[in-house]
């Protein structure tokens, strides 16, 4: 019951911030979070303004915001379900910067295929997170996951909208193990879904 009744921490973007400044937030993925009450499950973690990385995907952010996002994806992948989700949108320019090389469409069937996606529904924000090989020499097995490691570094911005909170998650069935790979950290908050909780 501790459990159920527990949530992960938000991290604030919001203090200090200065109006017309972007924000920069930092985010990875991981095959296996390594810790906690279920080390086993695929997760993002938050690097928080002093540099921390902290296991939550709950964050405050201001409102009509750049926000410069950076997702090291740690992680191997496979085809997605749903070609539609190869395609970056909601982001400024409709590019992802994958490895610093402008991306705006992901073919999943080819390469290493895409290990989460980074969506925000509401928004139309949709980042498909390209996968490390399944063969890669140096993958990582537990977070914080640091860059010596095996990843992809995708980069990309958006603007916040008014303050209201809005749910993102990634649309991979990436809960292996549970049905048709949506259960457990796919439907667990500070696994694989969160809120963007947007304020004024
Ligand atoms: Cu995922």
């Amino acid at each position: 019951m501790a459990f159920l009744r527990s949530s992960p921490p938000t991290v604030d973007f919001t203090a200090g911030h200065k109006a017309g400044q972007p924000v920069d937030l930092t985010v990875q993925t991981v095959g296996s979070i390594g810790f906690g009450p279920h080390p086993s499950w695929v997760s993002y973690l938050t690097r928080t303004p002093s540099g921390t990385w902290v296991p939550t995907t709950l964050w405050n952010l201001p409102a009509h915001t750049r926000v410069n996002m950076t997702i090291l994806q740690y992680d191997s992948g496979s085809s997605l379900r749903n070609q539609f989700l190869g395609q970056v949108s909601g982001t400024a320019g409709g590019v992802m910067y994958l490895n610093g090389a402008p991306v705006s469409l992901v073919d999943s069937n080819s390469g290493n295929g895409v290990g989460h996606t980074f969506t925000v529904p509401s928004l139309g924000i949709d980042v498909p997170l390209v996968a490390i090989s399944s063969n890669a020499k140096n993958p990582c097995s537990a977070a914080p996951c640091t860059p010596n490691f095996d990843h992809n570094t995708v980069t990309f911005s958006f603007t916040t909208p008014g303050p209201g909170e809005y749910p993102w998650q990634c649309f991979v069935p990436c809960g292996l193990g549970f049905l048709y790979g949506n259960g457990g950290p796919m439907q667990t908050i500070g696994f694989m879904g969160g809120f963007l909780k947007v304020v004024a």
